[in-house]
Parts: C-alpha cells; structure tokens; sequence
C-alpha cells in the first residue's frame, strides 16, 4: 500500500513529505493508522546527527497513537479497530529481561530495531524502490505504520486520540522515572533540571507520590509557569547565579535532594544533577539522551558518601501491561495531559514543530493526520 510519510534522508535535512511504500504486516505484525503524533527532543536529537542510532533515509517518530488497521498471521492480542499506543520499548512476556521482573527492557528485537529494521531484518518501508528505515521500532511520522505485535499497547477506547500520543513517550517516561526508577516517597524534596514535556511529567509525578518541595531548573524562565501550575514549588535560572547551580540547590536545601532527574541530555547537567544530592542517601536519575561518545564524570567520592546514579528508559514502564493503566489514570483524571499540548498542527507542518521545539517554544506539538 501507499502512506503519506515525513522522510529524514539525512543529518539536519528538513523532512520531505512523500508517498511511499510500506508493506502488509508479516507474522505477529500489525498495520497500525497513526490519528495523532507529538514531537519529542529524541526525535530533534536523531535528526541532528548525534544519535549513534540514526540510519538515514529513515521515518522518525515515536510518540503516537492510532488504530489496528490489519493484522498478520499470528497475531491473537490486538484485532482491526482496537486503538493502541505504538511502543519504542516492546514487551515481549517470553524475553528473559522481562521474565526477570527487574527491568521494561525486553531484548527479543532489540538488534534490528536499532538497525531500523522488522524483527525479520527487512523494513517495511520503501521509496522509488529505495530502503526507507524504521525509526525506534515505532516511525509514527508515517500516515500507516507496521509494527511488531509485541510493540503495541491496546488502550481503552474512550481514550482521546487526538491527545493520547503524550501518553507514547514523555509522561509515562517522566512520571515512571518517578515512581518506578526513584521510588519517590511522601515528604522527599525533587529537583527537576530540564522543564521540556518530560521535566513537566516528572513534576507531575512527583505531586502524585507526595513529594515535599520540587525545584525546576531551567535555563529558560518561559517555562517556569507552567512548572508551577503542575506541582513546582519553586523554579530558578542557574543564569541568575554566580555559583555552580548544585551549590544553589545544596544550600536551598539544606544538605541537598532526596532525588534528582536529568531530563536535558547535558553531561554537565547530568554531573550537577548528581551533584545537588542529599550526602548519605540522595539518588540522581538521568533521563536525557547524551550525544554519541559523550561521557559523564564525578569525583567518586560523591558515591563513596552514598549519593546514587541511576538511569531510567520509558520509566521503567512495561509498555504492554502497565501503559493502559496509565491510560486510565487520565481517563479518572489523575493524570492532566492537556498542559503538555501548546500547539497542533497538520502532518505537513512537522519541520515546525521541530523548529519550535528547538527554540524552547513547544513543550508538545500534536501532529493531526
Ligand atoms: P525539551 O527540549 O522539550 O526540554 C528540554 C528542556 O531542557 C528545555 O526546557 C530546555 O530549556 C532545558 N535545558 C536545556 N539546557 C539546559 C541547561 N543547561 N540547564 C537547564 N535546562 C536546560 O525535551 P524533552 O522532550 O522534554 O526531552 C528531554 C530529554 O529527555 C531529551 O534528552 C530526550 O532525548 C530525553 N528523553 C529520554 C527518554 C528516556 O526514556 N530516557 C524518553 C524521552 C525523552
Ligand atoms: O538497549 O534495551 C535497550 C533499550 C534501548 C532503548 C531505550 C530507549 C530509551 C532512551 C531513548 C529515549 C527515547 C524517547
Ligand atoms: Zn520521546
């Protein structure tokens, strides 16, 4: 079949808008139509050139929701017209890592998937007879999208569509890194370094376990009321400081946070994220994505007096079996997805979303098809 799709044929090149070919969904594969897809910084970070996993000529994208259109031959858990969130972090119940009950990182299509390519190690996706990759499993830039069955989610279907896409990346991987990676208890002090969509889901999270004082950081103040109105209880500028923004936070604090979370993809934010921790007890979560080859550094005696580093992908979320419940968290109102959504716009109008992104303008843009 044809899908209207946005192509990133390379580094820092504007996405074109094609019709190209995508095939049929194979065994335990499904054809998925994406109604809506938000635009997160990894998708801006690929398309910089500075992901050691971007393979051009590719269809980003892989914050999205949509609807089972087909299904391939073995497929018993999802049928035409359920509506599901496509999954960059699949959840194959058979894979070890996930039998282990210790981590959401199912490994059974981990290699191909960071080839940009099936399970079977041929994409999907073609253009004037042109391998076109997949993007993190989920290339949701794409009208119709093929995806393992093990990377779909099946929600409810009262959820929004034209909304639900959030609910594909930054809030279960803000309020998970929360709740699942921190463990944040009631009382605990937080300090948030990046106020994008994930920065926010985070605060939010940390209101929903109770958390004491929140502090965002930013270096961009224009972010700072929307952090208040979801939980923040103060926001600052290491601008408007002449010490190293950790030592504004330790003496705030009084010895420093119970928990930190790097939501920027800076190793020197990462360094002071750590850094601005409580002595004896503090942990620091990094959430963002650093450059190819880029390290991050500490005195290690910041771990020897009991500071702690860890890090958290899609929030430690089971994608399959713990996503819809998140769903139905908003559903009950629990959790606010609205404050996310500052613009919406046409598929075609994708290159300004990534534009606005990047000038801080956008916390999500909403791309309707
Ligand atoms: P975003 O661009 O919307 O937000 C980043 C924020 O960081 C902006 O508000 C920006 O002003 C701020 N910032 C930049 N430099 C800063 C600095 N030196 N100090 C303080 N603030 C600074 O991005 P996003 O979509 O919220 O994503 C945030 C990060 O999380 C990215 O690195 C993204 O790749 C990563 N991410 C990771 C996961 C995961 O599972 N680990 C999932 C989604 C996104
Ligand atoms: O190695 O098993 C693995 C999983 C790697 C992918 C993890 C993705 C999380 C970081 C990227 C954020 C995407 C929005
Ligand atoms: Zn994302």
């Amino acid at each position: 079949m044809k899908t209207r799709a946005a192509i990133a044929w390379g580094p820092n090149q504007p996405l074109e808008f094609e019709e190209i070919d995508l095939d049929g969904p194979k065994d335990n594969e499904v054809l998925v139509r994406i109604v809506t897809t938000s635009l997160c910084h990894t998708d801006v970070f690929t398309l910089s050139g500075r992901d050691p996993e971007g393979k051009f000529p590719c269809v980003l994208g892989h914050e999205g929701c949509g609807i089972v259109e087909e299904v391939g031959r073995n497929v018993t858990s999802v049928k035409p017209g359920d509506h599901v969130i496509p999954l960059y972090t699949p959840e194959d119940p058979n894979c070890p890592y996930i039998k282990s009950g210790k981590t959401n990182l199912s490994q059974s299509i981990r290699k191909t998937q960071g080839e940009g390519l099936m399970p079977d190690g041929t994409s999907r996706f073609s253009f004037k007879g042109k391998t076109i990759f997949h993007y993190m499993g989920t290339s949701t830039f794409s009208e119709y999208t093929v995806l393992p069955e093990i990377a779909v989610a099946k929600i409810s279907p009262e959820a929004p569509l034209a909304k639900a896409s959030i609910m594909g990346c930054a809030i279960p991987t803000g309020i998970g890194a929360v709740r699942n990676t921190a463990k944040v208890r009631s009382g605990d002090t937080v300090a948030v370094f990046g106020l994008g969509a994930v920065g926010m889901a985070v605060i939010q999270g940390a209101v929903l376990q109770g958390a004491g004082r929140i502090i965002g950081i930013d270096v961009n103040p224009n972010k700072f009321a929307l952090a208040k109105s979801l939980g923040a209880t103060e926001c600052i500028n290491p601008a408007d400081f002449k010490e190293p923004i950790e030592h504004v936070i330790i003496e705030m604090t009084n010895g420093g946070v119970d928990f930190s979370f790097e939501c920027v993809g800076n190793v020197k934010l990462m360094r002071a994220a750590l850094e601005c921790c409580h002595k004896g007890w503090g942990e620091s979560v990094v959430i963002g994505v650093a450059g190819a080859g880029e390290e991050i550094a500490t005195r290690p005696f910041q771990l020897v007096t009991g500071r702690v580093w860890r890090g958290s992908a899609f929030g430690g979320v089971l994608g399959r079996s713990e996503l819809p419940g998140m769903v139905d968290e908003w559903l009950r109102g629990e959790i606010n997805v609205d404050p996310y959504i500052t613009h919406n716009m046409d598929h075609e109008s994708l290159n300004l979303a990534f534009d606005l992104l990047k000038r801080g303008e956008a916390i999500r843009s909403v791309v309707h098809y």
